[in-house]
């Protein structure tokens, strides 16, 4: 289902959006009035300057993103809903620079898990840092990344989550932007990981009109199969009533071991594995059986068996059809390695509310029978049309341009997804050989889950922190080489591509510490590989085609 003419701005559902647009432009408080009269189903509740050196806050804000955002810029903040059904609507906001600031680009930032909230810490960076007009939507319901009841008896709002409310937050703010600023932006960004690289993609697949550039990190694209995998992977596999279940501890052990084993792999001994499908640890050392075993710290043979079923791709128990890829060696060891016993809500909440579609609150459970049942039922029925993993974009690479990057540590989605979903667009398009002139697959060694881990995972990429918060994702050098959305806008702007990523470590992850040490992040299925000096320097690492 597509979003009926009635919900889409009236100027752009006619001839006469030219027109309807005032070629002058609009003070900020006028938008209160401006806004409706251009825009359909339309509700506003904030239009107002706000002063730079601002720490905002606001009561629209939901438990998602609570956080105040320090340091802003003098900016104009519009707010609203779109009613998108009788029984749905959508918050979102445009962050405007002053029109002195704008650099006439418009970005979109994306959401986490099932967070229903406008992003506003993440809207920061591209309105201070890159002078671009921002928004952000709550993707159509007020809850935290975890919980998945917002789908309750509510297809309307699971459409507005699935798709809608990014793509009409999109097209709105559009109209805001040229309103306000009495031009229309020359390019516009999404910049998002997590949910936030699903949306970005189903943008791609569905609205390729929308962006000019898509960054798009770590994605779950693979809804019906990723929610599937978080179930089983924690409550059918590492079960914490098992024998074999594995606690934090089992997995520091196991963790030590695999690096122990592969960390000097690839020629530099850094807590970082280049290449873990390269490593094939061998756990029976730690087995409570072997020989010279220390038996306060061992495993017995089942947690060994769940250990390599965790790191094992996901077949269907009835059918041996592929799933889901397992996690990558390495990713365990780490901190925010997710297989705890306890799956992350959007997993079992998808089944419960959008799949059996239950109409109460309550706990989902099945086998691993069960589950092959309920993905065939999840795939036939795409809830929500959340699955964003239609491998044809080639409309919208015509145009645009696809940045996508994986940490390769990747405790909460398996690094694989994102490698996968990069193979089905090569094979559905008959594998082009200029395919990495729109599209390109960044995989980043030592990095968990959009960030964190012991690679060098700030680069200027989504999510960037304010320095007095630390700093977190803000590249090194603010230069293309170094920060991400530098190389989205040269590869839109100016097609120059870009052919490596320089991250950065800091010291305690504090970029007020000074760095670490920098590492150059290869284009997929290229590798940083070592070729001697100083290993905390990026120019002693070279991109390469490993066998
Ligand atoms: C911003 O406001 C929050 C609470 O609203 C406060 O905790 C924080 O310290 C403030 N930050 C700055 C830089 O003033
Ligand atoms: C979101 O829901 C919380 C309750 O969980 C409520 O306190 C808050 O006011 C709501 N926020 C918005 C913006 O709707
Ligand atoms: C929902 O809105 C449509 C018009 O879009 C209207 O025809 C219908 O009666 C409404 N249904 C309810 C239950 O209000
Ligand atoms: C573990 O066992 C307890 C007690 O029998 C039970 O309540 C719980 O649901 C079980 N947990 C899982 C994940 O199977
Ligand atoms: C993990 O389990 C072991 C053995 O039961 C126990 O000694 C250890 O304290 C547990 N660790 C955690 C973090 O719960
Ligand atoms: C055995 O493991 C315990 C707990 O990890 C550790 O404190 C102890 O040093 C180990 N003993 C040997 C001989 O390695
Ligand atoms: C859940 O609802 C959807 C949409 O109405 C339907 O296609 C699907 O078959 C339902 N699932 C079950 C298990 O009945
Ligand atoms: C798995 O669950 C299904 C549905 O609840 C049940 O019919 C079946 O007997 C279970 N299989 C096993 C092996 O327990
Ligand atoms: C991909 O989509 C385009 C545009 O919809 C279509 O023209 C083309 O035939 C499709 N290509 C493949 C391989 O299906
Ligand atoms: C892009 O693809 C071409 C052909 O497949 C390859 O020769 C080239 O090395 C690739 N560029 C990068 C940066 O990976
Ligand atoms: C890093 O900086 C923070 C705050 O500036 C400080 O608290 C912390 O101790 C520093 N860590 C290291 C490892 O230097
Ligand atoms: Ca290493």
């Amino acid at each position: 289902m597509r979003p009926t003419s009635a919900l889409l701005p009236l100027g752009l559902a006619g001839s006469t959006y030219a027109a309807a647009i005032k070629s002058t432009s609009a003070s900020c408080s006028d938008l209160w009035n401006v806004a409706p009269k251009l825009l359909s189903n339309l509700e506003v509740y904030v239009a107002q300057d706000y002063a730079a050196g601002t720490n905002f806050s606001t009561p629209y804000a939901t438990p998602a993103y609570p956080q105040a955002v320090p340091d802003m810029p003098a900016f104009c903040r519009f707010g609203a809903y779109i009613h998108t059904s009788n029984s749905s609507k959508v918050q979102f906001e445009v962050f405007l620079p002053t029109a002195d600031d704008w650099s006439g680009r418009f970005a979109v930032v994306g959401n986490g898990g099932d967070a229903g909230g406008v992003n506003f810490p993440d809207m920061w960076a591209p309105l201070k840092t890159y002078n671009m007009a921002v928004a952000s939507t709550d993707t159509g319901h007020n809850g935290t990344s975890g919980d998945g009841t917002f789908a309750l008896n509510g297809p309307e709002t699971q459409l507005d989550f699935g798709y809608r409310a990014v793509h009409l937050t999109t097209v709105y703010s559009k109209a805001i932007v040229k309103a306000y600023y009495g031009q229309a932006q020359k390019k516009s960004y999404w910049l998002g990981c997590s949910s936030g690289g699903k949306q970005g993609l189903k943008e791609t697949q569905m609205f390729p009109e929308d962006f000019d550039g898509v960054v798009a990190g770590a994605a779950a694209q693979w809804w019906t199969h990723l929610n599937a995998q978080t179930y089983r992977v924690n409550a059918i596999v590492n079960n914490v009533n098992s024998t074999g279940y594995l606690n934090t501890t089992d997995y520091q052990l196991i963790g030590d071991l695999v690096y122990k084993q592969c960390d000097e792999q690839d020629g530099v001994k850094d807590g970082i594995i280049t290449n873990p499908s390269a490593c094939q640890p061998d756990l029976q050392q730690l087995s409570c059986d072997s020989p010279g075993a220390n038996s306060t710290s061992c495993l017995n043979a089942e947690q060994i068996v769940t250990m390599y079923r965790i790191w094992s791709d996901y077949h269907k128990e009835t059918t041996g059809d592929f799933v889901f890829p397992g996690f990558m060696h390495g990713a365990e060891g780490l901190q925010g390695f997710s297989v705890n016993g306890s799956p992350y809500g959007p997993g079992p909440d998808f089944f419960e509310y959008q799949v059996l579609n239950k109409t109460e609150v309550g706990s989902f459970s099945a086998n691993a029978t069960e589950m092959d049942r309920l993905i065939d039922i999840a795939d036939a029925t795409d809830p929500g049309m959340t699955n964003a993993i239609n491998p044809n974009i080639s409309s919208f690479l015509k145009h645009g341009k696809l940045l996508t990057y994986v940490g390769l540590s990747d405790g909460l989605i398996p690094t694989g997804s994102s490698i996968w979903y990069y193979e089905q667009v090569r094979k559905a398009l008959g594998y082009p050989a200029d395919l990495n002139d729109s599209y390109r697959l960044f995989t980043m060694p030592g990095m968990g889950h959009c960030r964190g881990g012991p690679g060098a995972f700030n680069f200027g990429g989504p999510g960037q922190r304010q320095l007095s918060l630390g700093g977190g994702s803000t590249s090194a050098t603010f230069d293309a080489k170094h920060d991400m959305v530098l190389a989205i806008i040269d590869w839109v702007e100016k097609g120059v591509a870009p052919d490596m990523i320089i991250g950065a470590k800091y010291v305690g992850d504090d970029m007020r510490n000074g760095t670490a040490f920098e590492r150059p992040h290869c284009v997929y299925p290229k590798q940083a590989t070592y070729i001697g000096g100083d290993v905390n320097s990026a120019s002693s690492f070279r991109c390469e085609n490993i066998a």
